[in-house]
């Protein structure tokens, strides 16, 4: 039997003729560098595409805010305590925004909470990794919202409109945070021997993790390629892991700090620098559900949840009630 691409094939019509109009302007709008919005028709691939992507990340930053907020009532000092909160409620909000964005696809907001406290869903690898010492808010915020700035901003180019926007704003707090944490460290790092050695073990510990964090190497990236494509993507996983190395290393000059990396050097002939081999089993291991901290971020997860039911119940019946009291009032009459 004779397919209808064999048909179209017999009639000699390229391959360009037998996209439907609606394909041709998605290709279109991609190829110019314009944004798909909610109301465009999209192929079925990359609406799961960007929500498995968005979801995860809006998971990451509200399971994010769990290692930092240890320290909120530790916090060395009042105004270290204020930063502090300011910086963990800045991650409540990422994650709400990317929450949204990724209600625009067709998802609701309790199916991705359902699949994050169900284990179902991802988050990033880095956020199971504990928070033993002050000196960890410092690390955190240098390398790890250092990486997050470095893989968001070309993210604020990304071809679908509520993603990129809501990055733009993401990144301009992002940079806020890898400041605060460069700083917490370079206090540390002008103080007691005991201070500075507290700032390079945690340097030690999250310096690899936060390697990781731009996913795997990209012979071992399935989704790269096409979100590459898409335009959801700008740069593979090892290019911005390069370019985080790049950002690192006059940075820890100026903190003094010694980067973990025996194999670290400046490969003069590509400008590039050679890193060490990354512990990818580590990195398994830990998407698998099997990081140090994993089991206890999902439980304190999934506690918030059934702790936060009655407001969550509360807001519903208010919502209900505006919504009778409206539909009860004339037209013409304010309510
Ligand atoms: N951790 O084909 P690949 C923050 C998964 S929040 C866990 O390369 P892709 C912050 C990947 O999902 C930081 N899983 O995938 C918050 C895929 O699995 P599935 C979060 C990872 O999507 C609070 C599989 O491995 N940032 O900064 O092309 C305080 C194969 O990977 C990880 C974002 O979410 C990982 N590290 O590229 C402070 C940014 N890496 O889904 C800071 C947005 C990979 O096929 N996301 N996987 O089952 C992205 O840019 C991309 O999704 C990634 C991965 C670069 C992460």
């Amino acid at each position: 039997m004779t397919s209808p691409a064999d048909l179209s094939l017999i009639r000699g019509e390229s391959a360009d003729d037998r996209l439907s109009d609606e394909e041709r302007l998605f290709d279109d709008l991609i190829a110019n560098e314009q944004r798909i919005e909610p109301r465009d028709w999209m192929p079925e691939a990359y609406r799961k595409t960007l929500i498995r992507q968005i979801s995860q990340h809006a998971h990451s930053e509200i399971i994010g805010m769990q290692p930092e907020g240890n320290w909120i009532t530790r916090a060395p000092s009042l105004k270290r305590k204020a930063i502090l909160m300011a910086k963990v409620q800045d991650e409540a909000g990422h994650g709400l925004y990317l929450y949204s964005a990724a209600q625009t696809l067709g998802i609701t907001r309790d199916e991705m909470m359902d699949q994050l406290i169900s284990g179902r869903a991802k988050y990033s690898s880095i956020f199971n990794y504990p928070t033993p010492t002050w000196a960890d808010m410092g690390a955190i915020g240098w390398l790890v919202d250092g990486a997050a700035i470095v893989n968001q901003v070309p993210l604020c180019r990304a071809s679908y409109g509520p993603y990129g926007r809501a990055m733009v704003r993401v990144c301009k707090e992002e940079s806020f945070h890898q400041r605060q944490g460069f700083e917490i460290l370079l206090s540390l790092m002008q103080g007691t021997d005991e201070q500075k050695q507290m700032a390079q073990d945690a340097v030690n510990r999250w310096y690899w993790p936060s390697l990781a964090m731009f996913g795997p190497p990209d012979d071992q990236s399935p989704n790269s390629a096409q979100s590459m494509k898409w335009k959801i993507k700008r740069f593979t996983n090892d290019e911005l892991r390069q370019r985080f190395v790049g950002m690192l290393v006059p940075q820890a000059e100026i903190l003094g700090v010694t980067l973990p990396d025996p194999d670290l050097r400046l490969d003069e002939e590509t400008g590039q620098y050679v890193i060490g081999e990354i512990d990818w089993d580590e990195f398994f291991e830990v998407l698998r559900g099997n990081g140090p901290c994993n089991a206890e971020r999902l439980e304190r997860r999934r506690t918030a949840h059934e702790e936060g039911a009655w407001v969550r119940e509360a807001a519903a019946e208010y919502a209900r009630k505006q919504a009778l009291r409206r539909a009860q009032t004339p037209v013409g009459v304010v309510a």
